[in-house]
Protein backbone atom coordinates (compact mmCIF):
# COMPACT_ATOMS: atom_id res chain seq x y z
CA UNK A 1 0.00 0.00 0.00
CA UNK A 2 0.97 3.37 -0.31
CA UNK A 3 1.36 4.00 3.11
CA UNK A 4 3.51 0.58 3.95
CA UNK A 5 5.56 2.25 0.79
CA UNK A 6 5.77 5.62 2.61
CA UNK A 7 7.54 3.89 5.92
CA UNK A 8 9.82 2.25 3.97
CA UNK A 9 11.52 5.24 1.87
CA UNK A 10 11.32 6.91 5.64
CA UNK A 11 13.05 4.43 7.06
CA UNK A 12 15.56 4.26 4.33
CA UNK A 13 16.14 7.50 4.94
CA UNK A 14 16.77 7.63 7.97
CA UNK A 15 19.19 4.53 7.65
CA UNK A 16 21.32 7.00 5.18
CA UNK A 17 21.54 9.68 7.38
CA UNK A 18 22.92 7.48 9.82
CA UNK A 19 25.18 6.27 8.03
CA UNK A 20 26.07 9.61 6.54
CA UNK A 21 26.44 10.35 10.41
CA UNK A 22 29.21 7.97 10.87
CA UNK A 23 30.81 8.68 8.03
CA UNK A 24 31.55 11.86 8.82
CA UNK A 25 32.55 11.02 12.38
CA UNK A 26 35.18 8.67 11.25
CA UNK A 27 36.25 11.18 8.62
CA UNK A 28 37.29 13.23 11.27
CA UNK A 29 38.68 10.80 13.43
CA UNK A 30 40.77 10.76 10.74
CA UNK A 31 41.45 13.91 10.45
CA UNK A 32 42.85 14.57 14.14
CA UNK A 33 45.00 11.18 13.32
CA UNK A 34 46.42 13.05 10.57
CA UNK A 35 46.97 15.89 12.51
CA UNK A 36 48.65 13.92 15.25
CA UNK A 37 50.97 11.75 13.15
CA UNK A 38 52.19 15.06 11.29
CA UNK A 39 52.89 16.80 14.99
CA UNK A 40 54.59 13.29 16.19
CA UNK A 41 56.67 13.43 12.70
CA UNK A 42 57.78 16.98 13.73
CA UNK A 43 59.00 16.16 16.83
CA UNK A 44 60.99 12.98 15.19
CA UNK A 45 62.49 15.55 12.49
CA UNK A 46 63.76 17.90 15.85
CA UNK A 47 64.69 14.81 17.93
CA UNK A 48 67.46 13.85 14.53
CA UNK A 49 68.31 17.18 14.26
CA UNK A 50 68.93 17.92 17.58
CA UNK A 51 71.29 14.24 17.72
CA UNK A 52 72.91 15.21 14.50
CA UNK A 53 74.01 18.70 16.41
CA UNK A 54 75.35 16.63 18.92
CA UNK A 55 76.98 14.13 16.62
CA UNK A 56 79.06 16.87 15.02
CA UNK A 57 80.51 18.38 18.22
CA UNK A 58 81.61 14.75 19.41
CA UNK A 59 83.52 14.28 15.77
CA UNK A 60 84.82 17.87 16.69
CA UNK A 61 85.62 17.21 20.06
CA UNK A 62 87.10 13.63 19.21
CA UNK A 63 89.46 15.49 16.75
CA UNK A 64 90.72 18.26 18.89
CA UNK A 65 91.13 17.09 21.87
CA UNK A 66 91.18 13.23 21.26
CA UNK A 67 88.19 12.67 23.93
CA UNK A 68 84.97 12.91 23.46
CA UNK A 69 82.14 15.06 25.39
CA UNK A 70 79.56 12.57 26.51
CA UNK A 71 79.45 9.01 26.62
CA UNK A 72 76.05 8.52 24.47
CA UNK A 73 72.83 9.77 23.50
CA UNK A 74 69.43 8.01 24.20
CA UNK A 75 66.42 9.59 22.36
CA UNK A 76 62.58 9.13 22.82
CA UNK A 77 59.31 10.08 21.44
CA UNK A 78 56.44 10.51 24.49
CA UNK A 79 53.86 7.80 23.55
CA UNK A 80 50.61 8.93 23.03
CA UNK A 81 49.43 7.30 26.18
CA UNK A 82 51.89 9.12 28.16
CA UNK A 83 51.10 12.42 26.27
CA UNK A 84 47.06 12.20 27.05
CA UNK A 85 47.89 10.99 30.62
CA UNK A 86 50.19 14.44 31.38
CA UNK A 87 47.28 16.48 29.81
CA UNK A 88 44.82 15.26 31.85
CA UNK A 89 46.59 15.57 34.91
CA UNK A 90 47.27 19.12 34.19
CA UNK A 91 43.48 19.42 32.81
CA UNK A 92 43.99 20.31 29.37
CA UNK A 93 42.34 18.13 26.49
CA UNK A 94 44.17 16.36 24.48
CA UNK A 95 44.52 18.60 21.40
CA UNK A 96 47.84 19.06 18.86
CA UNK A 97 47.24 22.88 20.21
CA UNK A 98 47.32 21.51 23.95
CA UNK A 99 50.21 19.19 22.98
CA UNK A 100 52.65 21.76 21.72
CA UNK A 101 51.69 24.94 23.96
CA UNK A 102 51.27 22.85 27.30
CA UNK A 103 53.56 20.21 26.74
CA UNK A 104 57.45 20.65 26.61
CA UNK A 105 58.70 17.17 26.63
CA UNK A 106 57.33 14.81 23.57
CA UNK A 107 60.30 15.44 22.19
CA UNK A 108 63.11 13.91 24.56
CA UNK A 109 67.19 13.48 24.25
CA UNK A 110 69.19 12.16 27.13
CA UNK A 111 72.89 13.20 26.90
CA UNK A 112 75.35 10.74 29.02
CA UNK A 113 78.31 12.67 29.73
CA UNK A 114 81.31 11.29 32.08
CA UNK A 115 81.78 13.84 33.81
CA UNK A 116 79.82 16.71 35.52
CA UNK A 117 81.78 19.70 33.94
CA UNK A 118 81.55 18.33 30.17
CA UNK A 119 77.28 19.00 30.92
CA UNK A 120 77.92 22.34 31.62
CA UNK A 121 80.73 22.98 28.55
CA UNK A 122 78.38 21.04 26.24
CA UNK A 123 75.18 23.09 27.27
CA UNK A 124 76.98 26.29 26.21
CA UNK A 125 78.49 25.18 23.07
CA UNK A 126 74.78 24.27 22.58
CA UNK A 127 72.81 27.15 23.60
CA UNK A 128 75.12 29.30 21.46
CA UNK A 129 73.60 27.95 18.33
CA UNK A 130 72.03 30.76 16.94
CA UNK A 131 69.11 28.95 15.23
CA UNK A 132 68.43 27.41 18.86
CA UNK A 133 66.08 28.89 22.04
CA UNK A 134 66.27 27.85 25.61
CA UNK A 135 62.74 28.35 26.52
CA UNK A 136 63.66 26.89 30.16
CA UNK A 137 66.34 25.48 32.15
CA UNK A 138 66.09 23.43 35.39
CA UNK A 139 69.04 22.57 37.09
CA UNK A 140 68.95 19.46 39.22
CA UNK A 141 72.66 19.11 39.65
CA UNK A 142 73.33 22.18 41.54
CA UNK A 143 69.58 22.04 42.80
CA UNK A 144 68.83 18.35 43.35
CA UNK A 145 65.09 17.18 43.75
CA UNK A 146 64.42 15.79 47.15
CA UNK A 147 64.50 11.88 46.24
CA UNK A 148 68.41 12.54 45.32
CA UNK A 149 67.78 13.25 41.60
CA UNK A 150 70.44 14.91 39.26
CA UNK A 151 70.02 16.06 35.88
CA UNK A 152 70.59 19.37 34.12
CA UNK A 153 67.28 19.68 31.81
CA UNK A 154 66.72 22.45 29.22
CA UNK A 155 63.71 22.74 27.25
CA UNK A 156 64.90 24.05 23.94
CA UNK A 157 63.33 24.71 20.71
CA UNK A 158 64.87 24.00 16.91
CA UNK A 159 64.42 24.76 13.97
CA UNK A 160 63.17 22.07 11.51
CA UNK A 161 62.86 23.02 7.55
CA UNK A 162 59.83 21.25 6.47
CA UNK A 163 58.93 21.04 2.52
CA UNK A 164 57.25 24.30 2.62
CA UNK A 165 58.00 26.01 5.87
CA UNK A 166 60.52 26.37 8.91
CA UNK A 167 59.24 25.44 12.32
CA UNK A 168 60.39 25.42 15.66
CA UNK A 169 59.76 22.54 17.49
CA UNK A 170 60.25 21.78 21.33
CA UNK A 171 62.87 19.30 22.19
CA UNK A 172 63.30 18.50 26.61
CA UNK A 173 67.35 17.42 26.63
CA UNK A 174 68.41 15.94 30.04
CA UNK A 175 72.56 16.12 30.66
CA UNK A 176 73.59 13.78 33.08
CA UNK A 177 76.68 12.07 34.15
CA UNK A 178 77.04 7.89 33.76
CA UNK A 179 76.71 8.10 37.59
CA UNK A 180 73.44 10.26 37.77
CA UNK A 181 72.04 8.02 34.74
CA UNK A 182 72.99 4.48 36.68
CA UNK A 183 71.32 5.77 39.98
CA UNK A 184 67.91 7.66 37.85
CA UNK A 185 67.61 4.22 36.06
CA UNK A 186 67.54 1.70 39.05
CA UNK A 187 65.84 4.79 40.94
CA UNK A 188 62.95 4.50 38.43
CA UNK A 189 63.21 0.82 38.16
CA UNK A 190 62.86 0.49 42.04
CA UNK A 191 59.87 3.24 42.47
CA UNK A 192 57.48 0.93 40.06
CA UNK A 193 57.20 -2.05 41.92
CA UNK A 194 54.18 -2.29 44.13
CA UNK A 195 53.56 -2.81 47.88
CA UNK A 196 56.64 -1.59 49.03
CA UNK A 197 57.05 -1.30 52.26
CA UNK A 198 59.16 0.93 54.68
CA UNK A 199 59.03 3.24 51.63
CA UNK A 200 60.62 6.38 54.05
CA UNK A 201 63.19 3.77 55.12
CA UNK A 202 63.67 2.78 51.09
CA UNK A 203 63.45 6.64 50.21
CA UNK A 204 66.30 7.48 52.67
CA UNK A 205 68.78 4.57 51.37
CA UNK A 206 68.12 5.94 47.66
CA UNK A 207 68.86 9.77 48.59
CA UNK A 208 71.91 8.19 50.41
CA UNK A 209 73.26 6.10 47.32
CA UNK A 210 72.36 9.45 45.24
CA UNK A 211 74.62 11.74 47.71
CA UNK A 212 77.42 8.68 47.30
CA UNK A 213 76.84 9.12 43.79
CA UNK A 214 77.71 12.44 43.71
CA UNK A 215 80.73 12.36 45.51
CA UNK A 216 82.21 9.86 43.55
CA UNK A 217 81.45 12.16 40.50
CA UNK A 218 83.47 14.53 41.87
CA UNK A 219 86.12 12.47 42.67
CA UNK A 220 86.45 10.70 39.49
CA UNK A 221 86.47 14.51 38.03
CA UNK A 222 89.59 15.48 40.11
CA UNK A 223 91.64 12.29 39.10
CA UNK A 224 90.69 13.21 35.41
CA UNK A 225 92.47 16.84 36.15
CA UNK A 226 95.12 15.49 37.86
CA UNK A 227 96.07 13.05 34.91
CA UNK A 228 95.26 16.35 32.78
CA UNK A 229 97.85 18.33 34.21
CA UNK A 230 100.58 15.14 35.10
CA UNK A 231 100.72 15.15 30.99
CA UNK A 232 101.23 18.94 30.96
P1 LIG B 1 59.31 10.03 30.84
O1 LIG B 1 59.08 8.59 30.60
O2 LIG B 1 60.78 10.42 30.79
O3 LIG B 1 58.45 10.95 30.04
P2 LIG B 1 57.02 19.81 33.59
O4 LIG B 1 57.45 19.01 32.38
O5 LIG B 1 57.95 20.92 33.92
O6 LIG B 1 55.60 20.22 33.52
P3 LIG B 1 57.77 17.49 35.10
O7 LIG B 1 57.42 16.54 34.00
O8 LIG B 1 57.46 17.07 36.49
O9 LIG B 1 57.06 18.87 34.84
O10 LIG B 1 59.30 17.90 34.95
P4 LIG B 1 60.62 17.41 35.66
O11 LIG B 1 60.37 16.87 37.03
O12 LIG B 1 61.57 18.53 35.52
O13 LIG B 1 61.13 16.24 34.73
C1 LIG B 1 60.48 15.01 34.62
C2 LIG B 1 61.45 13.99 34.08
O14 LIG B 1 62.67 14.03 34.80
C3 LIG B 1 60.91 12.60 34.27
O15 LIG B 1 60.22 12.19 33.12
C4 LIG B 1 62.17 11.76 34.47
O16 LIG B 1 62.77 11.45 33.23
C5 LIG B 1 63.07 12.72 35.23
N1 LIG B 1 62.91 12.68 36.70
C6 LIG B 1 62.48 13.70 37.49
N2 LIG B 1 62.49 13.36 38.77
C7 LIG B 1 62.96 12.10 38.85
C8 LIG B 1 63.24 11.19 39.94
O17 LIG B 1 63.04 11.47 41.13
N3 LIG B 1 63.71 9.96 39.59
C9 LIG B 1 63.95 9.59 38.30
N4 LIG B 1 64.42 8.36 38.06
N5 LIG B 1 63.70 10.42 37.25
C10 LIG B 1 63.22 11.65 37.51
P5 LIG B 1 58.78 11.47 33.25
O18 LIG B 1 57.77 12.41 32.75
O19 LIG B 1 58.59 10.94 34.64
O20 LIG B 1 58.88 10.22 32.36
Amino acid sequence: SKNQLETTVEEQAQTLKKQDQIIRFQAEKLREADTFHRLMMEYRAAIMEMETRFQILNAEFSQEYKRNPFESIKSRLKTPESIYEKLARKGFPMTVETIRERLADVAGVRVICSFPDDIYRLKELLIHHDDILLIREKDYIKNPKPSGYRSLHLILALPIYLSNEKKHVKVEVQFRTIAMDFWASLEHKLKYKKNVANTDEIERQLKACADSIEDLDYQMQEIRNKIDSSRG
